[in-house]
């Protein structure tokens, strides 16, 4: 069976996720996991590796199966490949971050609410990637492409690696915060957001689509408001945190 495009429903959820990430500003309120959860008697929680896992999974699955179910020439059209490279990301982020992660217990809660976002914007992606793209033969070698290719490799290497850095913070077992040291966090406090922030908007480029530029949007709200955070109790907990360091923008913010 074959799917056309329908605009409307890619319009509509590029809409929502720009708005999404307005209202998050706009109400400014850190989300309820990591540093800024509640207590943990409070509410219910899974251990941190189950709740990514479950959270990040349909941002995975969704758009593999709309590729599984409608392929396209593989390694041929370049949506094959854009889409290839938002799978790669979230197969990390389900398969192997999950597995090593040191984070906190997880309210069920913001599982939920993630594992929401995650299956509708893993829909979003997939179903215009999918059904609706259409690149010129030579995409490839447009510099939006081989641009925006290029800074969500470089995004994915500065998350990575930020992400490394906070886990060695910590033993196994550990819960606690020290002040993170290295990297890019020798000048912001959320290095592994701007990293994130940096790769989906590479990622936007290189589609060149509503969606994508729609989550990238959405990422820059979210875990800037994050890193603000983030910043905010660091300078607030530690006494002697780095007075030079930014909260995402080195110099700058
Ligand atoms: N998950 C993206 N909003 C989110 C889940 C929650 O992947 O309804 C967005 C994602 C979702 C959110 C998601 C979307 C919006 C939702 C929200 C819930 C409510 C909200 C749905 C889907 C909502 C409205 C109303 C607008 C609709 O103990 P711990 O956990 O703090 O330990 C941490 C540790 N660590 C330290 N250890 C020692 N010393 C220190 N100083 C430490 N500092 C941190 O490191 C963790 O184990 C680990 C990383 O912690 P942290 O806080 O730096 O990163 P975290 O936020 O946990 O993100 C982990 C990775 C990171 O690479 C980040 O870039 C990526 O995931 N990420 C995260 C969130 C969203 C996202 C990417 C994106 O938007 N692209």
């Amino acid at each position: 069976m074959s799917v056309h495009c329908q605009q409307s429903p890619v319009l509509a959820g590029s809409i929502t996720l720009a708005v999404l990430g307005a209202m998050t500003l706009y109400f400014g309120e850190p989300s309820g996991y990591g540093k800024h959860a509640g207590s943990p008697t409070m509410a219910a929680h899974l251990p941190a590796g189950a709740a990514w896992f479950l959270q990040e999974l349909p941002s995975f699955v969704v758009p593999l199966g709309m590729l599984v179910w409608q392929p396209r020439a593989l390694f041929g059209p370049p949506a094959t490949v854009l889409l290839g490279l938002f799978c790669a990301h979230y197969f990390h982020r389900t398969f192997v971050y999950s597995v090593l992660t040191r984070g906190r217990p997880f309210p069920t809660v913001v599982l939920f609410k993630g594992f929401v976002f995650c299956m509708g914007n893993g829909f979003l992606q997939g179903y215009y990637l999918t059904y609706c793209a259409e690149y010129p033969a030579e995409w490839y070698t447009d510099i939006r492409f081989i641009l925006g290719v290029f800074l969500f490799i470089l995004g994915m290497g500065i998350n990575i690696h930020s992400d490394y850095i906070l886990r060695q913070l910590r033993k196994p077992g550990e819960v606690t915060y020290k002040i993170p040291q290295g990297g890019l966090f020798t000048y912001v406090s959320g290095a592994n957001f701007l990293g994130e922030i940096i790769e989906w908007m590479g990622y936007a480029l290189a589609t060149w689509s509503l969606p994508a530029l729609a989550f990238a949007f959405f990422t820059l709200c979210f875990l800037g408001l994050r890193a603000f955070h983030h910043h905010r109790f660091y300078l607030k907990i530690f006494e002697d945190y780095p007075k030079f360091r930014k909260a995402l923008i080195p110099f700058v913010f």
